[in-house]
């Protein structure tokens, strides 16, 4: 980094002060001459941007203070080199000069030995200086020869060997001479990229080629055996924003044959393999959503489920050395409790669990549930019911994806302030170590002692928000918790209601992230809807139409994230059936179809085909996680309306993190010839510690950040172009971590595109159906209800099932006209002999009693007849 004003004057004046400390002591060789603008071969010498990438042994932990990088080394070690902090990969050029130079300081006083060196046996010296350090910091300096080429050498400090425990501190760290250093150029294999995992046969085929042709190329598309299979132009597209690469567009949708090992060959390039297929995407669904049973804590993950070595122990549950989770205070004068927060999900690659990110995480594995009941593709849910997943509760009659959620549901509900303490029914805001731990870490080996920090209003609200989903989503399963989840909601709601400016500090960020957010007005939205749909209240009608996000713009071209969360209560209330007056719902609905008319637009615009616009503030912390939610708004726009055009987007959505990208790199793992696998995670910190995994398959990294805001790809890839700003090494938590918010979009978005097998051309209606409700009988404790369907096809149906979901706890009793059996919220009827035969236009009706203790209960947005969905009236 470049000093700033200010740090150059005082390098200045410590220069002039410390000149007689500028020694040069390195044995065997003549003083040589140093250019001034010699290259600086030292990466983050001023600790401008942290920690990174210097390393310690035998030291306390490194940190930066003041600006300057501190350890603590304890007194009696035998050797100097007993302890010391380092860097690695330092280059050196034979017969090159170099000048190295650094300020220290040690208290009480210490010999501090800087080592250029070989870093491994036989650790041949290339430069060393002694110095005498004190408690004020002093600089020292040697010019030298390069012995020999080393294009990785070690600098180390060794600061063992004093009878006293130290503070050394070092600052201004400077190794120059040589050559430059040569940029970071990312292995980005064949020019030609595609969606490495594959393509679905009815669907779009799209691949990019970097290239300096400007002219259309030849494309070839080969089979396994190399046979030319289609061929064709590509389009130019001239230099592409986000990449900086000159290139062209590939369309070969027309090819329809379903086969693997497939490449695309164009201007001299061979693509990655890829498959044409209709179950491309059925494990990587499976995959998504089993990366949150690996995440939990408090509960040991099972290898018999997952893999051995996924296998580990129980995190924090107060077991040593861990210190939570089962009675963790407060911050010192936040509170006088303790709460029992065990269980929930580890965040992302730290150990802390935030109620905020938690929410949008719970919500999205939910609606991908939820989403069963209301999109004719989901075909009733049975690839998301029970035993679908390898988790402990396989098998108990609620499907896994529930039971999933649950594990962090129950985790949200704890986090809730108890009735008769001050701010009781707000959540806290987060609970997480004291201080930052080291990587890689198994939580259970997790020192740090644990703390509740504050209740906030936005975590109040995400918990109003997802306990109000659980409400209704399980009712038909579990009807104490349901009712437990409703309970909270509605007192979370109303806690966040009296306290509706309780923000987190952004400063709150030592032992875990701060999750900040100081606009909690689409929280409130959020929350408001959820509880709408879940019970139908007045009041959440009234405050979520008062909202000024219910008709104000939530789906912005970066999408939707944990802080803005707006998107979800919109998209709930376009696809969860409710009494929302008819226009309104007409204009809910049309709002999520002008969104993906949007997004589609800005799809088309970039030559990778995704639907993020192409400059660098839409390449962020965590962006993939929004690349892939706006795939979501174009599938629930396809699942409103059943337009192709809005599946084809979501299914490109996914070419770009699958490899259809600048560096031909899959961001999930597992997924692809090239992807991800050194995601930033103290449990998957294999890339560190080779007994500990890789992240399992269908771990979506956070993507490219051109923020940089690590100091390893801050040192790395300074000056990249938007798309390049990603690197696949755990240092780097700011492009390449896993994180519960990520996965969940992902997991949403591979389901979706799961339940699109072929992608076929989408069929038009061939039924109607009215759905009549009847009443309430009094008291009511239920109601009775009607359904008609008619056969608007050309053909004569033959035998025919008709199928529906409940919102909540609605359970038929009785039933006539058909055979009628409930299985969730889910109704099947099946036709009685008499009314099998439906000619074209000819109808059918049954009718039946159901029981419900209370609660929404609209009528149904999706009724199928043998799988296909009627148009309702
Ligand atoms: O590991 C942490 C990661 O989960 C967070 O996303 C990130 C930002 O809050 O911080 C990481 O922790 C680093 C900390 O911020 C600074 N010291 C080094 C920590 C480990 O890399
Ligand atoms: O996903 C979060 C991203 O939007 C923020 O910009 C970033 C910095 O505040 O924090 C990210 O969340 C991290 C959290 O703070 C700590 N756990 C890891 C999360 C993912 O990196």
């Amino acid at each position: 980094m470049t000093p700033s004003p200010r740090r150059r004057r005082r390098l200045a004046l410590l220069a002039a002060a410390t000149a007689l400390a500028l020694t040069g002591t390195a044995p065997g060789v003549a003083h040589a001459e140093v250019p001034p603008d010699a290259p600086e071969q030292i990466k983050n010498g001023t600790f401008d941007a942290g920690v990174s990438p210097w390393f310690s042994y035998g030291t306390g932990p490194l940190g930066v203070t003041a600006g300057r990088l501190c350890a603590t080394v304890p007194g009696g070690l035998a050797n100097p080199w007993d302890a010391g902090i380092g860097q690695d990969a330092v280059p050196l050029k034979a017969g090159a000069e170099y000048e190295l130079s650094f300020d220290v300081s040690a208290t009480p006083g210490a010999n501090v030995r800087a080592v250029v060196q070989l870093g491994t046996a036989p650790y041949t010296q290339y430069a060393a200086v002694d110095a005498a350090a004190t408690g004020t910091s002093r600089r020292f300096a040697t010019t030298f020869t390069a012995s020999e080429d080393n294009p990785s050498a070690q600098l180390i400090f060794q600061v063992g060997g004093a009878a006293a425990e130290q503070t050394v501190c070092l600052d201004d760290v400077s190794l120059r001479g040589g050559e430059p250093p040569k940029p970071y150029e990312p292995d980005t294999g064949p020019r030609v990229r595609v969606n490495q995992v594959g393509y679905l046969p009815g669907g779009p085929k799209n691949a990019t080629i970097v290239t300096e042709a400007t002219a259309p190329l030849d494309w070839q598309l080969r089979s396994a055996s190399g046979a030319v299979v289609a061929s064709g132009r590509s389009t130019p597209r001239g230099v592409d924003a986000a990449s900086g690469q000159n290139v062209q567009t590939v369309d070969f949708s027309a090819h329809r044959t379903p086969g693997t090992g497939y490449t695309l060959v164009a201007d001299g390039e061979t693509s990655h393999p890829f498959d044409i297929s209709g179950t491309l995407y059925d494990r990587l669904r499976s995959d998504a959503l089993q990366f949150f049973y690996i995440q939990r804590s408090g509960i040991a993950i099972d290898g018999d489920l997952v893999g051995e070595e996924y296998a580990r122990r129980a995190g924090h549950l107060d077991v040593a050395p861990n210190r939570g989770d089962t009675s963790v205070p407060c911050q010192p004068g936040v509170c006088d409790y303790s709460l029992d927060v065990r269980g929930g999900w580890y965040d992302a690659g730290d150990h802390g669990k935030y109620v905020v990110n938690g929410g949008i995480a719970t919500y999205q594995l939910l609606s991908t549930f939820e989403r069963t009941k209301t999109a004719a593709t989901a075909d009733g849910g049975a690839a998301l019911g029970d035993s679908t997943l390898r988790v402990p509760e396989r098998g108990n009659g609620v499907p896994d994806v529930l039971d999933e959620a649950r594990w962090e549901l129950e985790f949200l509900l704890r986090m809730q302030v108890p009735a008769g303490k001050p701010l009781a029914g707000m959540a806290h805001h987060k609970i997480h170590d004291r201080n930052w731990t080291g990587l890689p870490l198994d939580p259970a080996d997790d020192p740090q002692p644990r703390e509740l920090h504050p209740p906030s209003t936005a975590a109040t609200l995400n918990l109003a928000a997802v306990a109000a989903q659980c409400a209704r989503l399980f009712a038909p399963y579990d009807a104490a918790f349901a009712t437990r989840c409703g309970t909270a909601a509605r007192s979370a709601y109303a806690a966040a209601k009296a306290h509706p400016a309780i923000y987190a500090s952004p400063a709150d960020s030592t032992g875990g992230g701060a999750y900040d957010d100081t606009d909690v007005s689409d929280e409130f939205y959020w929350a408001a809807a959820e509880l709408y749909l879940s019970t139908g209240g007045a009041a959440y009608l009234t405050d979520l139409t008062a909202s000024r996000h219910h008709t104000g713009a939530v789906f912005g071209d970066q999408g939707f994230a944990w802080q803005g969360v707006a998107a979800l209560g919109r998209l709930d209330l376009a696809t969860v059936p409710s009494g929302l007056p008819a226009a309104d719902r007409a204009r809910v609905r049309a709002s999520v179809t002008a969104a993906a008319d949007r997004y589609l637009e800005i799809l088309r615009g970039q030559a990778y085909g995704l639907p993020m616009p192409g400059d660098a503030n839409s390449y962020f912390w965590g962006a993939n996680g929004n690349i892939a939610n706006n795939a979501v708004v174009l599938a629930t726009a396809f699942d409103l309306t059943r337009d192709a055009k809005y599946r084809d987007g979501a299914v490109q959505t996914a070419d770009y993190l699958l490899g259809r990208n600048a560096l031909n790199m899959s961001y999930v793992t597992g997924w692809g010839e090239q992807h991800a696998r050194n995601q930033h995670s103290r449990i998957f910190g294999n890339q560190l510690d080779p007994t500990m995994p890789n992240p399992p398959a269908g771990s979506l990294a956070g993507g490219a950040n051109a923020g940089l805001q690590d100091p390893f790809s801050a040192n790395l890839l300074a000056g990249c172009k938007p798309m390049f700003c990603f690197v696949d090494d755990i240092n780097s938590y700011s492009t390449n971590e896993v994180a519960i918010n990520w996965n969940s979009a992902l997991a949403w978005l591979a389901s979706f595109l799961a339940d699109q097998d072929d992608a076929a051309a989408v069929p038009a209606p061939t039924c109607a159906a009215t759905y009549t409700n009847y009443g309430a009988w009094s008291g009511g404790t239920g109601f009775t209800a009607q359904v008609t369907i008619r056969n608007t096809g050309t053909a004569t149906v033959d035998g025919w099932t008709a199928r529906f979901a409940f919102t909540g706890d609605q359970r038929v009793r009785d039933a006539w006209l058909a055979k009628v059996t409930q299985s969730g919220a889910t109704v099947t009827a099946r036709n009685e002999s008499y009314n099998a035969r439906l000619a074209p236009g000819a109808t059918a009706t049954f009718g039946f009693n159901a029981t419900t203790s209370g609660g929404a209960n609209p009528a149904p947005t999706l009724i199928t007849l043998n799988g296909a969905p009627c148009t309702l009236s």
